[in-house]
């Protein structure tokens, strides 16, 4: 019988947990009692804007790798949660690009609804975990950054939802030590008013380095180059945009590249994506993976192979998101209160070998779409969520890469329907590149109509 549940992270994941379980008990179950720690004095995750960069204000690090300025890259129609639309949120429809601050507005909104505020423990990062084979109970120690104290409780389930996009991936480059501009990791940029005027060198060719290379253009930088290890993005730039090689070295301000071209450059922003990193693990239960579709040692990508009663969640590179991390909560909630058995150790390990060769064969990232929609339909498949019409989410996301492809700066101006109530979502009232507020007042139209 599960007693307690721990919750590590109240980011989109974290929440996704708290829901399924509350969502079971207000629908009358018998659920354990769940703690979800968090590290951070509010939830939401990465979508908790904080202008932090290195510690804070405890001496932790800072979790936070966004930026002021961010929209999301993908339509908010393929996020949507199946039990919470967005027109039920914001009570209209809304353009299908959201900002920032519009995006955590309507994951906290949620939740807020839901009333599980009183399970989290906020401001309390969890720093160890270990299992007692005895007791075959987890011990989780946390601490209570204000009170400054360290408290260790037992639980029978630790749910790790720690989201995997903080902690920086920093390779080295000769001469970068002596470069005489700003060299900074994406995690760490903010703001990119202070490019402007700037030739920004962007080290990457994933989200990271296409987004934030975008958004320096917009609000001024005077030159853009990219550098890739493994292949350019290959969109149609526009002037002022570049895609080089590998950078091979600095000397002063000139950039070398692989192919021997150089460039003079005035800041670099190395988008070289992030490390798994539990610290609060012990080797034995801990994910080790780079940033893949189907990361081994999980089963159904949630499961510790070694010890299921450690789930995780979230751990996947992401094309699908918030509703992603539902259908893992909902599937992981239903083991734990026994309405899903887990197979023999033989099976789940034939089943994630299965997936994971699929994976291995994917080419291009319309058949990753592809893959991790059928992830998604496997994990609902099984469970009570709410009917999400996954094939109409493929869809669009596929719609969104032909969009990108047809225009990187124009791309947000598009509109999608919902899946859920199949409204087509408004055009929003300024083109994205010349939206230069990102504040939730202004892109819901209520500032302009106040003034
Ligand atoms: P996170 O959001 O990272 O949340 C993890 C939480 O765990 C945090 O609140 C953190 O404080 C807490 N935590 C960490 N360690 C501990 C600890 N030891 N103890 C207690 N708490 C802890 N996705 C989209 O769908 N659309 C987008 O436009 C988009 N933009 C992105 C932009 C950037 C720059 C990045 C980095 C990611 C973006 N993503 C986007 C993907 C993003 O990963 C997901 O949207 C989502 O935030 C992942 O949720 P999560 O809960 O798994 O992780
Ligand atoms: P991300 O772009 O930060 O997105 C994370 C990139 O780093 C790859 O291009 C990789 O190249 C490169 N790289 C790694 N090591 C390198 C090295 N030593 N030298 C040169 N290049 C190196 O990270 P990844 O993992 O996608 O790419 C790493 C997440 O953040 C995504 O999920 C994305 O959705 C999200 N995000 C969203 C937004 C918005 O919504 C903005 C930014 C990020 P290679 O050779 O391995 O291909 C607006």
């Amino acid at each position: 019988m599960v007693e307690r549940v721990a919750i590590v992270g109240a980011g989109p994941s974290g929440l996704a947990a708290l829901r399924a379980f509350e969502t079971a008990r207000r629908a009358g179950a018998d659920v354990p009692e769940v703690v979800c720690f968090e590290k951070q004095a509010n939830w939401g995750g990465l979508w908790n804007y904080t202008w932090r960069t290195g510690l804070d204000e405890f001496g932790e690090p800072v979790h936070g790798s966004m930026y002021r300025y961010l929209w999301s890259n993908g339509p908010k129609e393929c996020l949507e949660f199946a039990d919470y639309g967005f027109e039920e949120h914001f009570g209209r429809p809304i353009p299908s690009y959201p900002p920032r601050a519009v995006l955590h507005d309507y994951i906290a909104g949620r939740v807020e609804k839901s009333g599980v505020k009183a399970y989290v423990r906020f401001s309390t990062p969890v720093r160890h975990v270990s299992f007692d084979e005895k007791t075959q109970t987890f011990q989780v120690t946390a601490k209570d950054l204000v009170a400054d104290r360290h408290v260790t409780e037992s639980f029978d389930v630790v749910i790790v939802a720690n989201g995997h996009f903080s902690v920086p991936n920093v390779p080295a480059f000769p001469g970068i030590d002596k470069f005489p501009g700003r060299v900074l990791h994406a995690h760490d940029f903010r703001s990119a008013d202070e490019f402007a005027g700037k030739n920004v060198l962007l080290v990457g060719s994933s989200y990271s380095a296409e987004d934030i290379g975008v958004q320096c253009y917009k609000y001024g930088a005077r030159s853009i180059t990219f550098s890739y290890r493994t292949r350019p993005m290959g969109f149609h730039w526009p002037d002022g945009f570049e895609e080089k090689p590998l950078l091979q070295k600095l000397s002063g301000r000139t950039a070398t590249f692989k192919d021997g071209s150089t460039k003079e450059v005035d800041a670099i922003v190395l988008c070289t994506g992030y490390q798994h990193s539990f610290p609060f693990l012990p080797d034995e239960l801990r994910l080790k993976t780079a940033n893949r579709l189907y990361p081994l040692g999980l089963y159904k990508g949630i499961f510790w192979q070694d010890n299921p009663k450690l789930i995780y969640i979230g751990m996947q590179d992401q094309y699908y998101t918030f509703n992603m991390f539902d259908a893992q909560a909902w599937y992981a909630r239903d083991v734990v209160l026994g309405r899903i058995a887990l197979p023999s150790a033989e099976e789940q390990a034939a089943d994630i070998a299965v997936w994971r060769a699929r994976e291995e064969a994917l080419e291009n990232p319309f058949q990753q779409i592809d893959f991790q929609t059928d992830y998604v339909r496997d994990l609902l498949a099984a469970t009570d969520y709410p009917h999400l019409d996954v094939d109409r989410v493929a869809e669009l996301f596929k719609e969104w890469e032909h969009h990108k492809q047809e225009g990187i700066l124009t791309y947000r101006d598009r509109s999608y329907p919902s899946t859920l109530t199949g409204t087509l979502a408004p055009v929003h009232h300024t083109p994205w590149i010349k939206a230069l507020d990102d504040s939730l007042e202004a892109f819901l139209g209520v500032r302009q109509a106040a003034e």
